[in-house]
């Protein structure tokens, strides 16, 4: 027997029409009956707080220009340019006054991640 409901209902595409309830951090996957919420890009599971934020700078899996640092960001991170460089037109980072280089505070601080004391 034809089974018309479940012909009918098969493919509801929750995640197309925005029906799913998954978290700004994750990823919605359609699947059949159904869907299904995983971390989106920039972001991994957690066994105990769900999708957290993966800090690219930390585990050297950015790119960035020469003379520049990276900074985590939620989800992703973003190139600076290190002291004493500034971006010129063709976007790269380039100093004329590399002085204060090595040690000091960048132009940019990291929003979440505070500095490591030694006490
Ligand atoms: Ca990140």
């Amino acid at each position: 027997m034809f089974n018309y409901e479940f012909w009918f209902r098969a493919d509801v595409n929750e995640c197309a029409e925005s029906t799913d309830e998954c978290e700004s951090n994750e990823a919605c996957a359609n699947r059949p009956g159904g869907y299904k919420c995983e971390c989106a890009t920039g972001y991994e599971s957690n066994e105990y707080a769900g999708c957290k934020d993966v800090n690219e700078c930390s585990r050297n899996t950015y790119a960035c220009e020469a003379n520049s640092r990276c900074f985590n960001t939620e989800g992703s991170y973003q190139c600076a340019c290190a002291n004493g460089f500034r971006r010129n037109n063709s976007s790269q980072c380039e100093g004329n006054q590399p002085r204060r280089q090595a040690g000091g505070v960048g132009e940019l601080s990291p929003p979440q991640e505070a500095p490591s004391s030694p006490n």
